[in-house]
């Protein structure tokens, strides 16, 4: 396989279950998991790209530097821009860009053409992306070119490309819909070639993770350079999707910061974040620049004109709020007991919310210590009961149960020193 990077020396973990070393204890060697890389992707994002496609989008070139100056702080390996050719804005944008100097690699995704890929290389991108439609309904109802003339021009394309000593990738679209024995032979030409990468798209967002798996560990029996994968989110699968292309030996995953893109767009960066940080603490949390996130989503939320979602991993506003009585007493303890990820790894913090009926007292106590508020069990348990009568009957805001605590105590001491002034 020519991954782009060798594979660890020592041995690979797959999925949630890390292979320990035991060279340095033990004679016995562990089972290799060779297929997975889990442990060491990369990331092509394509908010700048794909998310030009988003309904709102609309980047200016001062957005558009700011937005990959952000997911290069981030560590991103690769971005990928607009093609060149789509507007003049976007010619002289891509040259731009590619100016900075970043550390993350610059790519270009255009049609898979001669004057195309001419205009990408000209703007002095390390990598071009060509992409053509290899679905029956795109050769019908697109470009009405047949396997063999896409094959024929493919080839063209990608020796010049390289012949600028210019990464390439093949990719075709709505790969999920084409004829298998069509894209397979295909990839092999195109990996003959000498293409740094393949991509596979599911265009349309229809792939479960087990077609996914099926198709690209089948490709992977096939081709020897890298495996680059896009997954439209129509059906809720993106993320998934992603983790089994990984699992069936993909390389590389496209992403958009808060998924945006065609439609209801891609895999969200965050969430693939939130999905392979479980999978593979160590590569992630050395590789990405993780408490970045958030500001890298907020600014590309607000050059889009939305909110980030209530439920989106890591940062949706409740991600890490507790609430029921019993998960509020156990998160205290051990916060682990119901979480999955830890919000610190993202500078973030957890929040207990003790505003409704179905709060406990540990979380009211907790609560209390935060505001400095003495009292014995008994008396949070009583001011608790007092919380839970106020919120059946309306929704209660932090400042409502707070005062609810404080003229609570305030009685409190009134009646302690009501009881020395009688002793
Ligand atoms: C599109 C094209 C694409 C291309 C993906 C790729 C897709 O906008 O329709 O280059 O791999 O989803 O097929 O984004
Ligand atoms: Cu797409």
């Amino acid at each position: 396989m020519c991954l782009t990077d060798a594979p660890p020396s020592g041995p690979v973990s797959s999925g949630s279950h890390p292979v320990q070393d035991q060279s340095a204890s033990s004679p016995y060697q562990n089972v290799n998991d060779f297929i997975s890389n889990v442990n060491r992707f990369k990331i092509i994002e394509s908010t700048l790209r794909e998310g030009e496609q988003f309904a709102n989008a609309f980047f200016d070139t001062e957005t558009k530097i700011r937005i990959a100056k952000a997911l290069d702080e981030f560590g991103v390996d690769y971005i990928e821009l607009t093609s060149p050719v789509s507007s003049p804005q976007s010619y002289e944008d891509c040259k731009t860009i590619c100016s900075l100097g970043l550390k993350t690699k610059v790519l270009t995704h255009v049609r898979c053409n001669m004057e195309d890929a001419k205009k990408a290389v000209e703007c002095g991108v390390d990598g071009v992306d060509l992409v053509i439609g290899t679905s029956s309904f795109l050769q019908k109802y697109s470009h009405g070119k047949s396997i063999e003339m896409i094959q024929k021009t493919a080839l063209e394309v990608i020796e010049y490309v390289k012949s600028q000593g210019v990464e390439v990738r093949f990719s075709s679209e709505d790969s999920f819909r084409s004829d298998l024995v069509d894209l397979l032979t295909l990839y092999k030409a195109v990996d003959k070639a000498g293409v740094n990468r393949v991509g596979v798209a599911d265009t349309v967002g229809g792939a479960t993770p087990r077609m996914v798996y099926d198709l690209i560990r089948t490709l992977r029996g096939v081709v020897s350079c890298d495996i680059e994968t896009h997954f439209h989110d129509d059906t809720g699968c993106a993320v998934a999707n992603a983790h089994s292309a990984l699992e069936a030996g993909a390389t590389h995953i496209d992403t958009s910061v808060l998924g945006i893109g065609e439609r209801n767009g891609i895999t969200p960066l965050g969430a693939l974040m939130a999905r392979m940080v479980v999978t593979a603490p160590e590569y992630v949390t050395k590789k990405y620049n993780l408490k970045a996130l958030k500001e890298v989503e907020e600014l590309v939320a607000s050059a889009v004109n939305i909110n980030i979602p209530f439920n989106n991993p890591i940062t949706g506003f409740c991600a890490f709020t507790h609430k029921a009585g019993i998960h509020a007493k156990a998160i205290l303890a051990n916060p682990s007991t119901y979480e999955i990820i830890d919000p610190a790894l993202f500078g973030l913090t957890r929040y207990i919310s003790i505003n409704s009926r179905i709060t406990g007292w540990n979380a009211i106590r907790s609560r209390c210590e935060q505001l400095g508020i003495n009292m014995t069990d008994d008396e949070v348990k009583e001011v608790t009961a007092k919380i839970k009568q106020m919120a059946d009957i309306r929704p209660l805001a932090i400042d409502d149960t707070d005062s609810i605590l404080h003229s609570y105590h305030i009685e409190l001491q009134k009646k302690r020193e009501l009881q020395e002034q009688q002793a």
